[in-house]
């Protein structure tokens, strides 16, 4: 057993079920030109974070451990993209119309890949789901419990988005939670901040959180 010092208390884990799961860091939602920015956002916010996200994959990395990677797409002919989500977003420019990038968060796109400074090793899970959610009409679960993962970092983007519904599902099937606060971003600040309270209040309702450094010395211990 370790504990990584976080809030609202040290994270309980082993090394042998700690895994990190970076969700999204796609050039869609990250490079100009994608998905993130058509919906008029700001998306050198996300950039900023790239370097803290290397670090903490490559610290996983080198312990052994399991990193996961997900991205947000939809298949080509898009019978996995609900009219709910297609039709919501900038009015402009929906998923799977043509883009800067190819079609937007369709898989297999340009703009679907995961950044190239964040590259999956050809061994590392990367998993593709159509929702916000990783756990939503997808193999997640069952890979988890086949790798024999019950402890997750979280890194990515977008905290209130992406990787706080992800967090949401995960500790609702009993996984421990634990979200890197500088190796994940919003194209909110103040959105962030709040995504963090509400996942470490009422003593750690979602999860803990901690940044990046933290985790790195308590895995090179
Ligand atoms: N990955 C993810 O968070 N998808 C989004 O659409 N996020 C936004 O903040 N738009």
């Amino acid at each position: 057993m370790m504990d990584i010092l976080a809030e609202p208390f040290p994270f309980p884990c082993e090394r042998e079920t700690l895994g990190l799961v970076v969700i999204d860091m796609q050039r869609d939602f990250v490079e100009p030109g994608g998905f993130g920015e058509t919906l008029g956002n700001d998306v050198s916010r996300l950039g900023a974070i790239v370097p803290t996200v290397a670090q903490l994959i490559n610290g996983f990395r080198a312990a052994g451990l399991a990193v996961i990677h997900t991205r947000e797409c939809h298949k080509p002919d898009l019978s996995d993209l609900p009219d709910a989500k297609r039709d919501r977003g900038a009015p402009s420019i929906r998923i799977g119309d043509p883009g800067p990038m190819g079609r937007i968060l369709v898989a297999g796109e340009p703009g679907a890949e995961i950044i190239p400074e964040l590259a999956p090793l050809p061994d590392e899970l990367v998993l593709d789901k159509p929702g916000k959610g990783a756990f939503c009409r997808t193999e997640f679960e069952t890979h988890l419990q086949k790798m024999g993962l019950k402890q997750l970092v979280f890194a990515g983007v977008t905290t209130e988005v992406c990787v706080q519904t992800t967090m949401r599902e995960a500790n609702d099937r009993g996984y421990d939670c634990l979200l890197a606060t500088d190796a994940t971003e919003s194209y909110f600040a103040e959105f962030k901040a709040a995504a963090i309270q509400m996942i470490i209040a009422q003593g750690g309702i979602v999860g803990w959180a901690t940044p990046t450094g933290r985790i790195l010395e308590a895995l090179n211990a």
